[in-house]
């Protein structure tokens, strides 16, 4: 990245630090010693977060990079994952602590312990048996935030199936094409969950994709919402065939390598990528870093992730870390306002809750409503706060800080992706001096790095591209059935170095700060601008609650910025006037300069996000560009582009 890139990064620097509180520190699961540890021996180090795990076989070798990109950990090694996230701990003696505390989104709920897990799971377990699952078959599961879905993800783990979890509101078509991809032998699926105060159907989207999938043999149904349902021949009631399965089962240890899960992820192009995940590797990573971060006791903590599973965040950071740990936690099924808009509050307040993760989106949208909401409840339990899935910007930074951790709450901003299975770069809460924005430094035993073009580390100060220069055990180990594309995609750009996408830099302490997707990073006069940076600008005027920033093509500058705005909810009328554009342009090129000021910027309801909270910028691309839409079926709710169609003849 250009020089001019540096000069405006370095303007929007918050300059505040904040050090972890003292009593945080002194008792933290990780301290500094980390670093050298991991830096003086990487593997040794990773062979000793491996021994948190129960092995039924120990390991030979901990890395075999013998054949690269292609990483084997812990060789020779066996285990069980279901195993250690379950049994264990209730041979350790702590079958009565809670694994999750169920929060249905209308308000039933479900206790769920260690030792009520494993009969769960173990029925479960027989009934995938009973169907014909074995070791090695794939399942597919389409289910919303219901303990069944944790108790069928470890039901697979412990009979050695791999699992595909589709999201809950996927299409049909998205659901086909994942089904088909893994020859899914067995659909897990419910007649619907709730979602903003209503039922929402599942099974008619699984109807229709299960029509033209002739490797799925049995569709299991759980009844969540009691709705009427059409029945066809293939499908089995939950109810019908779990409840009377034995509560015992042996689980069987399976090759450190094995298969545990597909992920698919859709990036911005082309067919969906199953993301493979193994068994010891990645179990060892979640759990450490789940342990590492978060500062996790897992005697006194309740823990909090409110991702959806269907994203790799529940995943790692609701199943199988806290799992694995032992950890409580709080699984929610419904959504942020329903019914009403301090329901997550309320929550933190019903069950005090220490630890919390969500993502950037979701605090946006909470300054959006205003600070008095969270004000009305009892969040002084909460200790550590979590932040993943996109830049986090430094004013929603400090609003987080500020509103939900009471100013005493370290703040965590995790970089990682659905490829990487676990957390790379991030503060330590207890060893961290955190900067808003940024998130920091690798993880011991993590090498990331910041390169050029030509696969140079940068200096401090500078920006480019960021990589991963030594495998990691919770790497993806390719993509489903296609061993090409997975070296295409992210070796091939730079000779031995994983290539992660992202546009990141490293400010004069060595500190690394992510600048977004390097596909959306925009070319203006010859300036490389992130749109993370012009975000961050806009987010820091005190109207503003959200922004989402596209390059657009243009026939003086190659390409001009386009901005959408969504105003705060306390911003009152005088948002809607040429007068308020016309300030938004003033305060980027007062914060970034000149160059940044966007060409156009238009007031928005809604921004087009995908399940995980990330904007997507490809059709607002569209949009700047008069294009008819690209592919819109990961998006949260199709209307938002409605929403912002409407707005445009006022657009300036
Ligand atoms: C876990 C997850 C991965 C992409 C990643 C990056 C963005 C995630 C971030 C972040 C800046 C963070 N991302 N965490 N960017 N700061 N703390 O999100 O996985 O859905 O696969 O997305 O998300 O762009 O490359 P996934």
């Amino acid at each position: 990245m250009s020089q001019s890139q540096e000069t405006l990064s370095n303007l929007l620097q918050e300059t505040r630090r904040f050090s972890p509180p003292a009593e945080l520190a002194e008792s933290a699961n990780v301290t500094a010693e980390a670093y050298e540890e991991a830096a003086a021996d990487r593997l040794g180090f990773w062979a000793r977060q491996a021994e948190r795990l129960t092995w039924a076989k120990r390991w030979d070798t901990v890395l075999d990079w013998s054949n690269p990109p292609f990483a084997k950990w812990f060789v020779g090694g066996e285990l069980n994952v279901a195993y250690n996230c379950v049994d264990r701990h209730v041979e350790a003696g702590l079958g009565d602590r809670v694994a999750y505390h169920w929060e249905g989104e209308p308000g039933d709920t479900r206790t769920i312990t260690y030792a009520e897990l494993q009969r769960e799971v173990s029925k479960a377990a027989n009934a995938l048996l009973e169907l014909g699952v074995r070791k090695g078959d794939r399942v597919a599961i389409y289910l919303p935030m219901i303990p069944e879905l944790p108790i069928s993800m470890l039901a697979c783990a412990r009979i050695g199936a791999t699992h595909s979890v589709v999201f809950g509101g996927f299409s049909a078509d998205a659901l086909r094409s994942r089904i088909d991809d893994a020859q899914a032998k067995v659909v897990i699926t419910a007649d619907g969950g709730y979602r903003r105060g209503k039922p929402s159907a599942l099974k008619p989207t699984v109807d229709e994709a299960v029509k033209d999938t002739p490797s799925v043999e049995k569709v299991v149904v759980v009844r969540r919402t009691g709705e009427q349902i059409a029945e066809n021949p293939r499908d089995v009631w939950w109810h019908d065939l779990v409840e009377r399965q034995s509560d015992e089962h042996t689980p069987e240890p399976v090759d450190a390598e094995h298969p545990l899960y597909i992920l698919y992820t859709s990036g911005t192009t082309g067919k969906p990528k199953g993301i493979l995940h193994t068994s010891g590797g990645y179990l060892t990573q979640t759990a450490y870093t789940h342990y590492a971060v978060f500062d996790l006791k897992p005697e006194t903590d309740v823990y909090w992730c409110t991702a959806d599973i269907g994203w790799v965040t529940g995943h790692s950071y609701i199943v199988y870390g806290p799992l694995a740990n032992g950890a409580t936690s709080v699984l929610y099924e419904g959504t942020p306002d329903t019914p009403h808009k301090g329901r997550w509050w309320e929550v933190v307040q019903k069950y005090k809750v220490t630890i919390f993760y969500t993502a950037p989106t979701a605090i946006r949208t909470f300054m959006k409503w205003g600070d008095d909401i969270p004000a009305g409840f009892d969040l002084s339990s909460l200790r550590v706060l979590g932040s993943v899935g996109e830049p986090i910007n430094p004013e929603a930074y400090v609003w987080y800080r500020e509103n939900i951790g009471g100013g005493r709450c370290p703040v965590v901003d995790t970089w990682w992706q659905t490829e990487t299975g676990a957390i790379m770069i991030s503060p330590l809460p207890g060893v961290t001096a955190g900067k808003p924005g940024a998130a920091m430094r690798p993880l011991p035993g993590v090498e990331a790095d910041v390169v050029d073009d030509q696969a140079q580390s940068v200096p401090n100060g500078g920006g480019g591209f960021l990589v991963i220069r030594e495998p990691w055990p919770s790497m993806l180990r390719t993509i489903w059935g296609d061993d090409e594309r997975y070296v295409k995609t992210y070796w091939s750009r730079f000779d031995g170095l994983y290539f992660a996408g992202d546009g990141a830099k490293r400010d004069d302490d060595g500190d690394i700060w992510l600048l977004g997707r390097v596909d959306d990073v925009m070319l203006v006069s010859g300036h490389n601008i992130s749109t993370t940076e012009v975000e961050s600008a806009l987010v820091s005027h005190p109207k503003v609650a959200e922004a989402a920033v596209v390059g657009s093509t243009d026939p003086v500058t190659g390409q001009a910025i386009v901005a959408f705005v969504i105003p705060r909810g306390s911003a009152g009328e005088e948002v809607e006037g040429e007068g308020f554009v016309a300030e938004l342009r003033g305060h980027v090129a007062k914060t970034l300069g000149p160059i940044a000021k966007p060409r156009q910027i238009m007031i928005v309801p809604e921004l087009p996000k995908t399940r995980s909270g990330k904007i997507m910028r490809r059709l607002l691309r569209d949009v700047a560009e008069n294009r008819s839409l690209g592919d819109v079926t990961t998006l949260t709710d199709s209307s938002v582009m409605d929403l912002i169609a409407q707005k445009l003849p006022s657009a300036k």
